[in-house]
């Protein structure tokens, strides 16, 4: 059986009427497969989204579908009346045996979502109305599921955002330097020592716990293809309780700069302050209700820290011989530690700037 049809074997397992058509591999995540799928229904084309859950990153796949399963029936809950409401939060198909998940032979877990059509996601931001539109997405998100009932979500991901543990994991790796690779290496890693004064002043600072999506990159928000508007904010995986600085941050990390995360020409890699301030208003438009002082005056500070955090978890990854994320040539991650570094230091040189920006508001 090609690869193809044994992808059509899995949808089959799920709730899709009609004929499958055909699926190929979609999307530039570096954790999950996705797939997009293709199925005739009486003469119309309707296409899913198909993802494998990758269990070496998520040790326990159902606890992940059961998080995602409240998460996206509390949003639709939230959104329902409104306009376009059905575009605006992922909706699982459950599979043929009732579960919102299903396990192949090979025990992989499998979900399936509607295909959200006539919008996209983009790996670099071009505009600063799209970093307004992301950023108010996310900022809404917080604010639709801080009435997500108890129980609290589980921690997909234990310490996820442990900024001093992803620290002393890059100091292991450094140490043991399983793939002989710290020489090539070197600079990253003294750039990464010397700015370990940064990775507690989060965790320290006392903020309260929030329901967090933990991933806003920028490629996961799709925006309308027509209006250019938020349409729906995907990637659900380790949405969970976290603090709400880490999300503004990966929303600095990624749509700020217009390079993309891996370029190579550093020159290109830059903290475009106008981003910053779209992002800032947008993410304030929808959250700045209820983040207390404390949250918002480390939102520049958080695009520093989330940026180096990646920047770290890719140098660690490039020395243990490259085990987490997927990589798509030699040198991908230490290339992308790269571009991280190079950005912590223009946001360095942005900094104060930032902070009087948010604190103006
Ligand atoms: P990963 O965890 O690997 O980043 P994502 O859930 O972000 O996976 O999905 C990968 C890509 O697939 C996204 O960037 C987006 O372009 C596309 N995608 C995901 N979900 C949907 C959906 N429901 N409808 C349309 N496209 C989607
Ligand atoms: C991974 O799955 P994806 O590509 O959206 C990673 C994030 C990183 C990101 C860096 C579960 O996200 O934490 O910030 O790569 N996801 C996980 O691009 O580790
Ligand atoms: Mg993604």
């Amino acid at each position: 059986m090609s690869e193809e049809h044994r992808i059509g074997a899995v949808a089959r397992q799920f709730e899709i009427e009609g004929e499958f058509i055909g699926a190929a591999l979609y999307g530039n995540g570096h954790i999950n497969d996705s797939y997009c799928v293709a199925f005739d229904r009486a003469g119309l084309l309707v296409r899913y989204i198909l993802q494998r859950i990758n269990h070496n990153v998520f040790k326990n796949p159902v606890a992940v579908m059961e998080n995602i399963k409240r998460v996206t029936s509390h949003l639709a809950s939230q959104v329902s009346g409104q306009l376009d409401s059905d575009r605006r939060v992922l909706t699982l198909i459950p599979a043929r045996d009732g579960q919102a998940w299903h396990v192949d032979a090979e025990g992989n877990h499998w979900r399936a979502y509607r295909f959200i059509e006539n919008a996209h996601t983009y790996d670099a931001v071009e505009s600063t109305e799209q970093a307004f539109q992301a950023a108010k997405a996310f900022g809404q998100f917080q604010q639709l599921l801080a009435s997500l009932p108890a129980p609290r979500l589980r921690n997909t991901i234990p310490d996820f955002h442990h900024t001093p543990k992803r620290f002393r994991a890059l100091q292991q790796a450094a140490a043991a330097d399983v793939a002989g690779r710290a020489i090539l290496a070197k600079q990253e890693i003294d750039f990464a020592f010397a700015h370990e004064s940064i990775v507690s002043v989060m965790l320290d600072a006392n903020l309260p716990e929030r329901v967090t999506h933990n991933d806003t990159k920028f490629n996961n928000v799709m925006l309308d293809d027509v209006t250019g508007a938020a349409v729906c904010v995907i990637d659900l995986d380790t949405v969970m309780p976290g603090l709400a600085p880490y999300d503004f941050g990966d929303m600095v990390r990624t749509t700020t700069s217009p390079a993309t995360e891996d370029e190579q020409d550093l020159s290109k890699v830059t903290m475009q302050f106008p981003m910053f301030e779209a992002l800032v208003r947008g993410y304030l438009a929808a959250a700045g209700e209820f983040l207390t002082k404390a949250e918002k005056q480390h939102l520049a500070f958080s695009g520093k820290l989330i940026t180096f955090e990646i920047g770290i978890r890719f140098l660690t990854d490039y020395l243990c011989g490259d085990t987490y994320f997927k990589i798509h040539r030699d040198g991908h991650n230490l290339d992308r530690c790269r571009t991280q570094f190079e950005l912590v230091r223009s946001i360095e040189r942005q900094e104060e700037k930032m902070d009087r920006m948010v604190e103006s508001l």
